[in-house]
């Protein structure tokens, strides 16, 4: 027998007798690298399975964290997803080396934690726990919701809740409330969301809210916010819910013409997003817009339709105006052209498998240019009535 041979299926003997991984239901845990805090074993391959009751959250903390170091995270690793971990559209991030992962949140009541050795160099490896329906911690998907412990029931006394949300360096953060109702009076020193420009308190300071008049809408200078929940001792109210979303997946377009494409393109969008992109040019422009590249999850086979992940354009600047169609799988959308001055552009995807996505370039034509015909052929022959 050949040598390296031998020795591969002397490692995967070896391999097969480590114990990791597993699947785990209660509503707190702790998870590590096998032999922690002993050095962990070459070669091998673990996955967790974090699952607790639908409509709760995950929330993941590490409290040691120590593995081989590789730039881009080639030898040793942890991978945490929000989902099940077949499907890299989950992924929250990849590790290595000693920088302790920030916490994570789940966006679902399902996170998978993944820890991979290569065949050298070990170090102590890491451990963690997680706590189901904890509030606060690090979100970092392009969008999101969050709320307040039990919403839309009360929420607690001493309630005391951090989130930060962190989107791609590039982008900002906007908050958006859908539902607000604190304990109020004056000053707001009972119970309270602030916000600060930043992941820290000493960021700036951008305001305290409370009683039933919602904050308003909130964007960032930078890549990170900060929202703070607390409440007092005593008396509380409904709550509030509000959701929040990466530049990167919510754009205003008032160029006359340019181009998007879906989050992360060319590389695989993440799963459940819902991003909006509005092309708002002034009065008297009408649009054209095209989609050289549109790869999406299929057509649901039963139903033949969009069900799973899909892009709607609507005639207009809202999901209540005309919807001039809906795409997905590797369907070409014709050209399209707005009847005004704004089109709207929507990419939903679920909680399952993700594709390259999509690029659209538009361009803007007004009355004069159309006369002009500098461009041409700009509006289609078609939409004259013969
Ligand atoms: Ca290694
Ligand atoms: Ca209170
Ligand atoms: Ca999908």
């Amino acid at each position: 027998m050949d040598f390296l041979l031998f020795r591969d299926i002397y490692a995967c003997i070896l391999l097969s007798r480590v114990k990791c991984g597993g699947i785990l239901s209660a509503p707190t845990g702790n998870i590590s690298s096998p032999n922690f805090p002993g050095l962990y074993p070459y070669n091998i391959h673990c996955s967790w399975l974090i699952v607790v009751p639908e409509g709760s959250s995950v929330l993941l903390t590490f409290h040691h964290f120590e593995l081989e170091y590789h730039a881009s995270c080639a030898y040793d690793y942890i991978k945490i997803y929000n989902g099940i971990s077949e499907d890299e559209g989950n992924l929250l991030g990849t590790f290595c080396g000693d920088t302790t992962p920030p916490q994570f949140t789940s966006s679902w009541n399902v996170m998978s934690i993944i820890f991979h050795s290569d065949r050298h160099v070990a170090h102590r490896g890491f451990s963690a726990g997680y706590r189901k329906d904890v509030c606060g911690g690090v979100l970092t998907g392009l969008s999101g919701i969050i709320s307040s412990p039990g919403y839309p029931q009360e929420y607690s006394n001493n309630a005391d809740c951090s989130w930060i949300i962190h989107v791609s360096n590039t982008s900002v953060v906007t908050l958006v409330f859908l539902d607000f109702q604190l304990e109020d009076n004056e000053g707001c020193n009972f119970d309270f969301v602030a916000l600060f420009d930043g992941p820290t308190v000493t960021h700036r300071y951008l305001g305290k809210y409370c009683g039933a008049d919602k904050p308003p809408n909130i964007v960032t200078t930078s890549n990170q916010l900060l929202v703070v929940f607390k409440s007092d001792f005593n008396i509380g109210r409904q709550g509030f819910k509000a959701y929040y979303y990466s530049g990167e997946c919510q754009q205003v377009l008032s160029a006359v013409s340019g181009n998007f494409s879906s989050p992360h393109f060319p590389n695989i969008y993440p799963n459940n997003i819902n991003c909006h992109w509005s092309i708002n040019l002034e009065a008297g422009y009408r649009i054209k817009l095209f989609f050289p590249i549109m790869d999406l999850e299929d057509r649901n086979s039963l139903s033949d339709e969009c069900d799973y992940d899909s892009v709607a354009v609507y005639d207009g600047d809202s999901q209540t105006d005309g919807l001039l169609g809906h795409w997905c799988g590797r369907e070409q959308p014709p050209s399209l052209i707005s009847k005004g001055n704004k089109l709207l552009v929507v990419l939903s995807t679920d909680r399952n498998e993700a594709h390259r996505g999509f690029t659209a370039n538009y361009l803007g034509g007004s009355l004069v240019i159309q006369i002009c015909a500098t461009f041409g052929s700009f509006f289609s022959p078609t939409h004259h009535s013969h």
